[in-house]
């Protein structure tokens, strides 16, 4: 088991959040990878592969814009964190705007996800995380890597960030294994929330499956994606496969959810499983409503070892900082204990 992590993606501090009506200090904060690390112990660092693994998944244009967006930012005369507070709603016409603002709309779908002047950078490395973790199975040095990445990625599509995601680590990973030849290659998605950025990059493709358990959208972010009833689209029909389940969801109600998945994942050929992981399935998660305890990780964990499959996992999300590094190493005993 290799274990990834690069201390530059902690250059990402966004100050607030925009949460229920109301400002409060950013969930998604560097001492989350400080736990984690703490946790786990030995890490190594990334190697770079460079922006060509980047640029197979997200749209030139959305690169460039989230490069310069905290410079132009404060090249506008603002200060702090640049957040976007007006969205070109389905139906405009496509304007290619300048302003700062507009292009910040132009390229979001909320504004709970702040640039902030190291974003780039530690965006940059948390993809290059993720990469490094491939590599490493991809060479043979392992069956199981984990990427520490932060910011987290399965929100962020083609050309647009949104719930503290940037760029899409698991959907660069996926690709680039499929370009190096390792597939069948499917992602599970198993955080909280569903993995909407992931989903519509994969939508239409038939030659990735993108399987996600996750809280129901009906009651949860992000809302408008992660219902049952999408399952892809043209050639993909048939290889998006949701999973959502009621807040209150535990291990014993999950693990059929799990089989579920796992079964469709089997079925599907699988060699490589990329997997997005959130501990924010924890009981403690302060934005979260399933109920884990630390030893329900270990749980799932191993439920996935048994699989056999090679497996990157891509860590997401998980907000209960003083518990997550612990929930992490849980998760991580029992995937190696599969090895
Ligand atoms: C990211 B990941 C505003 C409420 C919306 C977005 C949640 C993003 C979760 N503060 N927050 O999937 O864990
Ligand atoms: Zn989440």
């Amino acid at each position: 088991m290799t274990i990834v992590f690069d201390p530059r993606q902690l250059a990402h501090a966004p100050v607030r959040e925009l949460h229920n009506g109301d400002w409060i200090a950013y969930n998604e904060c560097p001492a989350r990878a400080e736990s984690i690390v703490a946790a786990l112990g030995a890490t190594t660092c990334a190697r770079d592969l460079g922006m060509t693994p980047l640029a197979a998944v997200h749209d030139p244009d959305y690169l460039a814009f989230l490069r310069v967006a905290h410079s132009d930012w404060i090249a506008a005369g603002r200060q702090g964190d640049a957040i976007g507070y007006t969205w070109p709603v389905v139906g405009r016409r496509a304007l290619d705007l300048t302003r700062i603002d507009a292009r910040l709309g132009r390229y979001s779908y909320d504004a709970g996800t702040p640039i902030a002047a190291g974003t780039w950078e530690a965006a940059y490395w948390s993809a290059q995380t993720a990469l490094t973790a491939l590599d490493e199975v991809a060479a043979g040095a392992t069956r199981r890597a984990f990427a520490l990445c932060r910011p987290p990625g399965h929100h962020a599509g083609r050309d647009y960030l949104g719930g503290y995601c940037y760029l899409n680590n698991a959907a660069i990973v996926a690709a680039e294994a499929r370009r190096r030849g390792l597939g069948p290659v499917a992602i599970l998605d198993v955080d909280y929330h569903h993995g909407n950025g992931t989903q519509d990059i994969f939508y239409a493709d038939g030659e990735m499956l993108f399987v996600s358990i996750h809280a129901d959208p009906v009651t949860d972010y992000p809302f408008y994606w992660g219902h049952a009833d999408e399952i892809g689209a043209g050639a993909g029909r048939g290889a998006t496969l949701n999973l959502p389940l009621p807040r209150g969801t535990g291990w014993t109600s999950y693990e059929p959810a799990l089989d579920r998945a796992l079964e469709a994942i089997a079925r599907y050929g699988t060699r490589l499983l990329v997997l997005s992981l959130g501990a924010d399935l924890y009981a403690g998660d302060p934005i979260s409503y399933f109920t884990f305890a630390r030893d329900d990780f270990t749980a799932l964990a191993a439920r996935l070892a048994a699989s056999g499959l090679a497996i990157v996992t891509v860590m997401e999300g998980g907000y209960a900082t003083a518990a997550l590094g612990d929930n992490v190493a849980a998760f991580v005993a029992g995937l190696h204990g599969g090895e």
